[in-house]
């Protein structure tokens, strides 16, 4: 079968952004826009020539159609093996472990993770390098520099390839293996956590808990490892059936997108666990009785008790948080007297220090945890840690953080979205604060004095390379915080968000309502930022 090579002209806007190139479905629809991403990311990925490719998605609308496409380019581009999920089905977490464990030369994940599915809305793709993790900014760079110049992309004339059954198929000379999507993983899974304390929890008749799927990827994952290996009762997994669309919603575990899950684990009745996934599972949102963990909060949480699991008994080695994600884990790292990292918004900003062995565990306050077991998020990975917790300390939910709060104080957290605002207007809000961060330095603001005021810039550490506008840090003394910068995942003018924290130490005021708490706080950030004036928006659409 000899390759075709099709003439194509470059598209605009094929940058990849915070994770991989997120366009509404149509614009992936128009003919050629695909398939000159994709041949970029062949052009400049050369070790793919003659080695392994993972492919596989989060199940949404267009993942099939997506996937036949890149299959026959990887043959035509010199591809020797694919390694596809079943289905076309991969979560994130799980297209980093297969990765790895085969020691393939990359991976493409198609995902727009947290955004609506469907024909209307967004569709997602992004390359992992060999590591099993987002590729680094150097990479997206050059893939993106090579889709200004396309002219032309290969492929071959053939037949859709059956993704449904496992086994292994050809495409010209390149082989094609349909893999369990789940076994791998579950595996990885079941070597880092206590499975049996697990399974005697669930077996105890004294403990109950959902875990909400959102109709998306992580469905038959949270099925296999949850109901059938850790023998949770059937039912405990809820919205598991994976749907292209998931069901309509935004399969983004939030307070606002889960609320069935959250009404579960609220009144009298309540469950003692609840916890939810996003589109292609590297999310997670923790609930226990009555209580929300914040995901800074279960950062801190799993780095100060990670030596009370099997994967993690030897303690670890340090610990790394975005920018915007709460102190609480410096706190943690310090107390343990371990290195602590404060990187970009992004995964792809933890891998060079997870591959150097300088963390063991890192985390992102956007519902985001994880740890060197693979190179993403992990979703699930976070539920069966804290499963693991409750089962060793018999402890709640509630009891864990409180006694985390009283040992290293609480770091009230919060974040304000303002979404799908007018991108010129977005732009010149963050300009205007620009302007104003040489004058902030000593003002005192609401009763909090600003010690330093910056445009975030992060070189890392491994090699070197800087990265440079992540976002305005506004910091006052005592450890509050304003942080304010642009999404790079959405794809409907720009969404601003604004990350806000303040510390207590005092366990007297551990039990305060968050919104209120940082009230004074949040109209500092409003009136410096000219956030209505700006936007137009009077409030956010979204507060977590
Ligand atoms: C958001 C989050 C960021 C996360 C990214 C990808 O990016 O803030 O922490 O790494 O999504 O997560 P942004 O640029 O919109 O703030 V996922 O689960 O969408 O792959
Ligand atoms: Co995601």
């Amino acid at each position: 079968m000899e390759p075709q090579v099709i003439a194509t002209t470059p598209f605009e806007g094929q940058r990849p952004g915070t994770s991989g190139l997120r366009k509404k479905v149509r614009v992936f629809q128009q003919p050629g826009y695909l398939e000159n991403f994709v041949q970029a990311i062949f052009d400049t990925q050369t070790e793919l020539e003659g080695g392994t490719l993972v492919v596989g998605g989060d199940g949404r609308f267009y993942n099939r159609q997506a996937i036949q496409v890149i299959l026959r380019m990887a043959a035509a581009n010199g591809v020797a093996r694919v390694l596809v999920g079943r289905g076309g089905i991969l979560s994130t977490p799980a297209a980093s472990c297969v990765i790895r464990k085969f020691k393939t030369q990359g991976g493409v994940v198609l995902s727009a993770s947290h955004n609506p599915g469907g024909p209307e809305e967004d569709f997602g793709i992004k390359f992992n390098s060999a590591n099993g993790g987002p590729a680094s900014e150097s990479v997206t760079e050059a893939i993106y520099a090579r889709t200004r110049t396309i002219d032309a992309y290969r492929t071959l004339d053939c037949a859709d390839t059956n993704l449904d059954q496992a086994g292994i198929a050809r495409i010209g000379s390149m082989e094609v293996e349909v893999i369990d999507p789940v076994a791998d993983y579950a595996q990885l899974m079941e070597s880092l956590f206590d499975f049996n304390a697990i399974h005697q929890l669930f077996n105890s008749g004294l403990f109950r808990m959902r875990f909400d799927a959102m109709h998306a990827v992580t469905g038959p994952y949270a099925m296999e490892i949850l109901e059938s290996r850790l023998g949770a009762p059937p039912g405990t997994v809820m919205n598991g059936e994976s749907k292209e669309d998931f069901g309509g919603g935004h399969p983004d575990p939030n307070l606002a997108h889960a609320q069935d899950l959250v009404a579960l684990t609220q009144g009298p009745d309540a469950l003692d666990f609840g916890a939810a996934s996003d589109g292609d599972g590297d999310r997670n949102m923790i609930l226990g009785k009555n209580f929300f963990v914040t995901p800074s909060d279960s950062l801190a949480v799993l780095a100060a008790n990670a030596h009370q699991v099997p994967g993690y008994r030897a303690g670890i080695r340090g610990v790394a948080r975005s920018m915007p994600t709460s102190q609480a884990a410096d706190r943690v790292a310090e107390a343990l007297g371990v290195e602590c990292f404060e990187t970009p918004t992004g995964w792809k900003f933890f891998g060079n220090l997870l591959d150097a062995g300088r963390i063991t565990v890192c985390g992102e306050e956007s519902f985001g945890t994880g740890s060197d077991h693979v190179r993403e998020k992990d979703g699930l990975w976070a539920v069966l840690f804290w499963l693991n917790l409750l089962a060793v300390r018999q402890q709640s939910v509630a009891d864990i953080v409180h006694e985390h709060w009283r040992r290293f104080g609480r770091n009230y957290y919060t974040r304000h979205d303002y979404e799908a605002v007018d991108s010129t207007s977005a732009e010149g809000l963050m300009e205007h604060l620009r302007i104003l961060l040489p004058d902030l330095p000593g003002r005192v603001l609401a009763g909090y004095t600003v010690s330093y005021a910056d445009d975030f810039a992060y070189t890392d550490p491994i090699d070197g390379s800087v990265s440079k506008n992540q976002g305005i840090r506004i910091g006052f003394e005592g450890g509050s915080r304003i942080v304010f910068r642009l999404s790079g995942t959405g794809t409907e003018g720009a969404t601003l968000r604004v990350y806000l924290e303040f510390f207590e130490r005092d366990p007297a005021r551990h039990d305060q309502d968050t919104q209120r708490a940082m009230a004074p706080l949040i109209l500092v950030a409003r009136e410096l930022a000219q956030i209505e004036v700006r936007t137009g928006r009077a409030a956010p659409t979204v507060i977590t």
